[in-house]
């Protein structure tokens, strides 16, 4: 699939494309997270018509405890307002609060093929971690995700490297019901950033940074504490040769690098010009300290949005409503093209 160099707003003045993404409450967003995928919504959301929203029902593709998916779906919801979203400009909302997205993946589900979702690395990966639990949710989880994406008519998906996979199946699925149906669904564009689209693992450069994972060490969540962050990257997995500059074999300082890199944006070249005769340990202490100037005003928004939960839950409620509308719409659209009876 060709990824298209997309100039927000360029093409066409008058009718703004759109976007759409979606994060999981599957546990504490990490640094990967946000540079991969929220930071981006950010400045996209300026110039696309935009919709975000808390992918809840991908949570529980994997067990989840109740109580603690709870506080995390409303967690993820504050963050997405934290990490400066505006619900006067996005639509910003929790996915279980549309139904249409589990409809949608029913149908949609009766246009996909086991054969092509068995090809789906995230599965394989997950159905490894989680061998005790191999679900048909987390089998069929790209075609929910497909649903996502076709019910707002995105245009684009801003997403991490590791959804690529999932964005081509959405994009397959499409075609084929449009293939059947005539123009039902608009084809989607991945837009995957060109720094921070697969941070690694802090104690494994070779693994992308998982909330998921356990051990902690080996991510920086959003919302830890300046003395956690700067611990976490001191004790971050490098290499015995010392010298600060991209290469191969050097995963761990690569993973480094691309973290200042986005956090000061500043390129390779300058970096490795920076810590020229420099060791490691000044150079995680530069890390550090621009990871948490990258993340305070963010945590810092949480906190006083944390604090408001009836606020919160009004922007929830506003969200969904205006989503539910477009999304009932295509739906709709989709069903009737079908052949069911709309009631
Ligand atoms: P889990 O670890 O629970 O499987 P996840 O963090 O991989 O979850 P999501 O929460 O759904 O998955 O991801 C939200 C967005 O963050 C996606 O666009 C994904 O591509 C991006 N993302 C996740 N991990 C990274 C990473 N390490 N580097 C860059 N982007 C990432
Ligand atoms: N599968 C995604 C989360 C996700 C998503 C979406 C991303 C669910 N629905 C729709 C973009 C568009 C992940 O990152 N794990």
């Amino acid at each position: 699939m060709e990824e298209k160099i997309i100039i927000p707003g360029a093409e066409s003045p008058e009718k703004k494309k759109k976007i759409l993404s979606c994060i999981q409450p599957s546990g504490i967003p990490t640094l990967g997270n946000y540079l991969g995928a929220l930071k981006n919504w950010k400045t996209l959301s300026d110039d696309f018509d935009s919709a975000f929203a808390v992918a809840d029902l991908h949570a529980i593709t994997v067990r989840q405890d109740p109580q603690k998916l709870r506080k995390q779906i409303m967690e993820v919801f504050a963050l997405l307002l934290a990490i400066g979203l505006d619900p006067e400009k996005s639509i910003i909302f929790i996915q279980s609060h549309v139904p249409a997205h589990a409809q949608l993946a029913w149908v949609l589900n009766c246009y996909t093929q086991f054969g092509e979702m068995s090809r789906m690395t995230q599965f394989k990966d997950k159905s490894q971690s989680h061998a005790d639990n191999v679900n048909v949710g987390l089998f069929s989880y790209p075609v929910l995700m497909a649903a996502d994406i076709l019910l707002y008519q995105a245009d684009l998906v801003p997403v991490g490297a590791d959804q690529k996979q999932h964005l081509e199946i959405a994009r397959d699925i499409a075609n084929r019901f449009n293939g059947i149906y005539g123009k039902t669904f608009t084809i989607p564009d991945p837009y995957i950033g060109k720094q921070g689209a697969r941070v690694m693992s802090l104690q494994d450069p070779t693994k992308k940074m998982s909330k998921s994972d356990p051990n902690p060490k080996s991510y920086v969540s959003v919302f830890d504490t300046p003395e956690t962050i700067m611990k976490k990257i001191r004790s971050a997995v490098t290499d015995s040769e010392g010298g600060v500059y991209y290469g191969e074999g050097k995963d761990g300082v690569n993973n480094l690098m691309g973290i200042y890199s986005c956090c000061t944006g500043l390129d390779y070249e300058q970096i490795a010009n920076e810590f020229q005769g420099k060791g490691y340990g000044d150079f995680k202490n530069a890390v550090g300290e621009a990871v948490v100037e990258e993340l305070r005003p963010v945590r810092e928004r949480y906190d006083m949005y944390m604090k408001d939960q009836a606020y919160l839950k009004e922007m929830a409620a506003k969200g969904a409503a205006t989503a539910s509308r477009i999304a009932d719409r295509t739906l709709q659209k989709a069903m009737k093209k079908c052949g069911f009876v709309l009631p």
